[in-house]
């Protein structure tokens, strides 16, 4: 596959030789750059920045780190090469050779799928945007763009599939996918967690961890699509994910261990001593951290949904890791254990396998969260520190699905409307903890320096150390 990067817009998907399409993208690039300046990181247009920019789509060398300004970061087109003779995996076309066109009976389905990933891609850049501001170091601000550089990258992704492939309403999604906002009471963004805000560097830390790895689950289903430039397209925005999750995984263990180090110099577990000294008490970490699952786990739609079996069946959108799962990959005849609230009680109930793809996919989605929290618990048993971070129940505080309105508590216990008002601040950040929490952002922006609640990163970015200049402002 040739790359072009000298191209107004590099890519690998010879665009040079489709003129329409590279006017049509051409024409949008302003309005991209337009939106960056409006709506991307606040006042950071004119910053050089240490950047990764991809480059190729090999496994190693992909991404060139440089000095880069970002507006000027060359977003580009690049999907992972095909694969010869590669055939649908799953559903009812399943061996038969992967489309590359839209077949007629599935272009709204696939449409949507396009439309709702793509959504989510600018979402986030808004979300964060006024992070910049706050940074508790060099470091962490260059991550922080780096993100947001790529999630604009994911968004022309996106761009791009509904250019080529959709025709006159791909292009007028391509416009809406820049008119809809996060947290705009009149054009919203499609899911619920991409309207939070993200005010602060602690959700940020928990949203990269929690959201960017529905990204990771919701990626890797669509990588198994018969549709293959959508395929071959998650599959190198995977590449870029895993950095993202990084960022979750290392930030909230930072938090961590500051607060460990606080708590260890203290001597004490009171949280009101410990936000005196400057750090973030495991209970406000752990209602965070309940936050962010619980709007996260309502991302992967309803536990039993025809929609997902419908995408299942014609090979749209497959499970985790498709071609690794030992069985029909047909799922007509095979059920699903799915837990459920139904006829106000929490229950297990076996369900036909096609009609749950997205509660499976939900809990593949718990079983790597948990890995990060057995992580972070770690850090605790180093410091000889009882308590322990958990995920909270997965009925807890959800909005999507069978137990949207109902009252659960974190360890899953059924309340009363009036038992969850009374609770409901134990449980979720209050006025109060979000207050002390962005009480703590203030910016830190001298080379290697750390603000106080957080413990300095293991390592630097692409070899360099910690005090490295990561970012120059001008
Ligand atoms: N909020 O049958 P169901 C990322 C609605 S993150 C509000 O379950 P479906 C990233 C739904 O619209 C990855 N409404 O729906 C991370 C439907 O309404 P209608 C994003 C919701 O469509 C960090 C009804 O409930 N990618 O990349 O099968 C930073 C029935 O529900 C929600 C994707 O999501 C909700 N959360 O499943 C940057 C992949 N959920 O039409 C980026 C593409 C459901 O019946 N999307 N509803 O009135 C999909 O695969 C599916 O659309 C969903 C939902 C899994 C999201
Ligand atoms: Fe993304
Ligand atoms: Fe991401």
């Amino acid at each position: 596959m040739s790359i072009d990067l000298n191209a107004r817009i590099p890519n690998n998907v010879n665009l040079a030789e489709d003129r329409r399409l590279q006017r049509a993208l051409e024409s949008w690039q302003p309005t991209f750059v337009n939106w960056w300046k409006d709506m991307g990181p606040e006042g950071a247009l004119n910053h050089d920045i240490y950047l990764r920019t991809a480059v190729d789509v090999a496994a190693e060398g992909w991404a060139h780190f440089d000095y880069v300004k970002m507006p000027e970061y060359r977003w580009g087109i690049f999907v992972a090469p095909p694969v010869e003779g590669r055939t649908i995996g799953f559903g009812e076309h399943k061996g038969q050779a992967v489309w590359n066109e839209v077949p007629g009976e599935y272009r709204s389905s696939l449409r949507r799928l396009i439309v709702t990933q793509g959504d989510t891609e600018p979402a986030s850049v808004e979300q964060q945007r006024m992070l910049g501001l706050t940074c508790p170091s060099l470091y962490d601000l260059r991550n922080l763009f780096q993100v947001n550089c790529e999630e604009g990258r994911h968004l022309w992704a996106m761009v791009y599939l509904l250019h080529a492939y959709f025709g006159r309403d791909g292009r007028e999604e391509a416009e809406a996918l820049l008119e809809r906002h996060s947290g705009d009471p009149d054009k919203p963004r499609i899911l619920g967690a991409f309207n939070e805000q993200t005010p602060d560097w602690l959700s940020y830390f928990m949203f990269t961890f929690f959201t960017d790895r529905d990204g990771k689950f919701q990626l890797s289903s669509l990588a198994e699509s018969a549709f293959d430039p959508l395929a071959r397209t998650c599959q190198f925005m995977l590449t870029e994910e895993g950095h993202h999750m990084f960022i979750g995984t290392t930030g909230v263990a930072r938090v961590v261990t500051r607060t460990c180090q606080v708590m260890k110099d203290l001597k004490t577990d009171d949280p009101e001593r410990i936000r005196s000294a400057g750090a973030v008490d495991l209970p406000t970490l752990q209602r965070y951290l309940n936050f962010h699952y619980s709007v996260s786990l309502d991302l992967f739609g309803q536990e039993i949904s025809t929609n997902a079996a419908n995408y299942f069946t014609a090979g749209l959108k497959g499970r985790f890791e498709e071609s690794k799962i030992d069985d029909d990959h047909h799922l007509n005849d095979d059920t699903y254990s799915v837990t459920m609230f139904d006829d106000d009680q929490i229950k297990k109930i076996d369900c036909n396998a096609l009609v749950a793809v997205n509660e499976r996919l939900r809990d593949d989605y718990v079983t790597d969260c948990q890995l990060g929290v057995d992580r972070w618990n770690k850090i605790l048993r180093k410091y000889k520190i009882d308590c322990r971070l958990a995920l909270p129940h997965r009925g807890f505080n959800r909005y999507v699905g069978s137990f949207s309105g109902a009252t659960i508590t974190p360890d899953g216990d059924l309340i009363t409307a009036a038992e969850w008002t009374k609770g409901k601040d134990d449980w979720l950040p209050s006025e109060h903890d979000r207050a002390f929490v962005i009480s703590l952002q203030k910016p830190v922006t001298e080379p290697g320096k750390m603000a106080g609640w957080i413990a300095p990163p293991g390592r630097g970015i692409d070899g360099r150390p910690l005090d490295f200049e990561y970012v120059k402002f001008h």
